[in-house]
Formats: structure tokens, C-alpha cells, sequence
């Protein structure tokens, strides 16, 4: 298996993550992709590239083009304006207040295109975004040129990135941008599979009124889990994709047991569906030992998920997300792709 990896990531490290009235170190690190990359060389899985440039006319025909306006010059606007710490939004257009009328200043649009404050822009984290996008689409363009599967060691994740909004550590959508090009280059129908703890609401958002892509999202229930406000069993899509999205949110303290029924329940939709490619959202923050989530998963059990992902036998692309417990995150990102490997 191939893997696709920039190491213009390191350049999107805030100082500063808004975490129970304090601020502390970003959950979301640098660190992350490095025990990722050890265990696929400890594992023999030593074929990996830089992407090239990323396809802009990709990225512009997924977003909205003042979020990306936004994105691209935040920072020069945030540092013109005297700031002298990170770009943190703090005012949000709530209830009954106008959602439709961006601001002109750049405190009231950073507010208006965050969907929550813990996630900071610095002066790098455009570039690290678009290296991040790169790398899930090369790894797309490699199985569109007839691999059976490829990695993307995205960071910063993306599947809370909606087209126009930035949170939860995410700025632009990679697996919405992989279903996206399997999409443009031939596949009538793609399946999301997303298996990171928290609901891939940019992802639902991004294909919610779409019949030929599936979404399903394996996830810690909203009452209880960040987004908080989507990611119900009674979301199923709207109009033309009204039946091709699926939510299976799961309660604190869920183990393999009950997750992995949610997974074969997820894996036959998709089956059903008739996908003829698959994009996985690899978070491996259901991981026992997560500092931010609530599930129970041991690290074979993720070897486990991963055989069964492969029985799918589709062409597939993982796109990394979220995964906290920095030591085994390598673990257990590579246990899902060898998993599939083996199947
Ligand atoms: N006190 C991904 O896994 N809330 N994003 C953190 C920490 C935000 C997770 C709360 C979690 C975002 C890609
Ligand atoms: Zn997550």
C-alpha cells in the first residue's frame, strides 16, 4: 500500500487550543503523523511520496469561494489588524441571528466561518491545509489509476470541514475531495466510511441532498461527543439523497462488541448501496486510551476493523483524521491498513 504525506503539515502548529476555560497544547499535533509514519516503516510499508501541488480547480469546485478567501488571507488580515495572538473565533452567528452576511472585519468572519473556537489559524495553516487536501488527492489519483488502495497521512484532518466552515481541527474536507475525484473520474457511486469518534459533519453536509455518494459515520452519540449538533440515527438525507446517509452514534463506554455490529451494519449499507469505491475517514480516536473520546477500542480490534473494511473488496482510499493517544496512534492507524491488506 502506498502513502501519500507532506511535511507541509508541520507548518499549521497553533500554540493554543481553547480546552475546559484553559489553553492548552493542541490535541491535534505535528507529533501525530510521526508515529504514523514509524509504524509504517516498522511495518515494511516503506512506499511512501509527497503529493504534487494540490488540483485548486478541485478544491474551488468543492468550497464556498469567500471560505476559501477567508482561509487563504486570514492570517495577513488577523496580523494587520494588531493581533498578536492566533486567530481564535469567538463570536458566532447563533440562533435568529443572520447567518448570510459575512463580516467585514476579521474577528466577525473568523466567527463566521468557525463552527467552534478550539481550532486556531496561524501563518501556515492555509498551506498545511492545501498539502493536507494534496495528499488525499494523490492518493485518489493513484487508486483512480488502478491500485487497489492508498494512504493519505492527511494532517490537518478534514472530515469536520464543511464548504464554508473550519472546526474541529479541520479547514478543508479531503475525503469529501476523494469521493469527489472517484466521482469525476468515472465511479457512479461512492460510499464515506467514516470511522473516526466524532460525527464527520463536514462530510454528512458536504453529499446530504446527494444520491451517488453514501455517508455512514460510526461515532460517540452527539448528546454526549463533539459536534454536539448533528450526527443523529434519524439524519438520512434529504431530497435526491434522502436514504444514502446513515449515522450509528453509540453511547460513553462503548467497546469493540457493540462497535463492530455498527461497522458491519455501516459496511452493508455501502454493500447495498452498490459503492465502486470507498472512501475511508480514518480517525483512530476510538481507541481506548484517547484522552478526548469515550469509546473502548483495543488496538487489534482496529486490525480487526480493517479486515472487515477489505471485504468490501472496493477500491479505497484511507484518509487520516483524528487519533489522540499520540503513541498508539501509529498503531493503530497502520493495524486498520494492514487489516485491509490481509482481508
Ligand atoms: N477538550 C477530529 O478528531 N473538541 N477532531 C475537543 C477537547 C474538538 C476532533 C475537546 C474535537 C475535534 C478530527
Ligand atoms: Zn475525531
Amino acid at each position: 500500500m502506498k502513502t501519500f504525506y507532506s511535511e507541509e503539515h508541520r507548518r499549521h502548529f497553533p500554540q493554543a487550543e481553547l480546552s475546559g476555560g484553559q489553553f492548552v497544547t493542541p490535541y491535534e499535533r505535528p507529533s501525530r503523523v510521526e508515529y504514523v509514519l514509524a509504524r509504517l516503516k516498522e511495518r515494511g510499508l516503506t512506499d511512501i511520496a509527497p503529493p504534487g501541488a494540490p488540483d485548486m480547480s478541485a478544491v474551488r469546485a468543492l468550497c464556498a469561494p469567500d471560505y476559501l478567501d477567508f482561509l487563504e488571507h486570514a492570517w495577513a488580515e488577523w496580523t494587520a489588524a494588531g493581533n498578536a495572538g492566533e486567530i481564535i473565533a469567538a463570536s458566532f452567528p447563533a440562533r435568529r441571528m443572520q447567518t448570510a452576511r459575512p463580516p467585514r472585519c476579521i474577528d466577525g468572519r473568523a466567527g463566521y466561518y468557525a463552527l467552534a473556537s478550539e481550532t486556531a489559524i496561524t501563518g501556515g495553516t492555509w498551506a498545511a491545509a492545501l498539502s493536507s487536501a494534496a495528499s488525499a488527492q494523490a492518493a485518489q489519483a493513484h487508486v483512480a489509476g488502478g491500485a487497489r488502495v492508498a494512504f493519505a497521512l492527511c494532517r490537518p484532518p478534514g472530515h469536520h470541514a464543511t464548504a464554508d466552515m473550519y472546526g474541529g481541527y479541520c479547514f478543508l474536507n479531503n475525503a469529501a475531495l476523494v469521493a469527489e475525484a472517484f466521482r469525476r473520474d468515472g465511479a457512479d457511486r461512492v460510499a464515506v466510511l467514516d470511522i473516526d469518534f466524532h460525527h464527520g459533519n463536514g462530510t454528512q453536509d458536504i453529499f446530504y441532498r446527494r444520491s451517488d455518494v453514501f455517508f455512514a459515520s460510526l461515532h460517540g452519540a452527539p448528546e454526549d461527543a463533539f459536534p454536539y449538533f448533528l450526527g443523529f440515527a434519524d439524519e438520512t438525507g434529504a431530497g435526491e439523497g434522502e436514504g444514502a446517509n446513515a449515522n450509528f452514534p453509540m453511547p460513553p463506554g462503548t467497546g469493540y462488541d457493540l462497535w463492530s455490529q455498527a461497522l458491519d451494519a455501516a459496511l452493508a449499507r455501502i454493500r447495498d448501496f452498490g459503492a465502486e469505491a470507498l472512501v475511508v475517514s480514518l480517525g483512530v480516536d476510538a481507541y481506548k486510551d484517547d484522552p478526548i473520546s469515550f469509546f473502548r477500542l483495543a488496538s487489534p480490534d482496529f486490525l480487526d476493523a480493517g479486515r472487515r473494511i477489505g471485504r468490501l473488496r472496493l477500491p479505497s482510499v484511507f484518509c487520516m483524521e483524528g487519533g489522540y493517544a499520540i503513541e498508539a496512534v501509529g498503531i493503530n492507524a497502520v493495524n486498520v491498513l494492514e487489516g485491509f491488506e490481509d482481508a
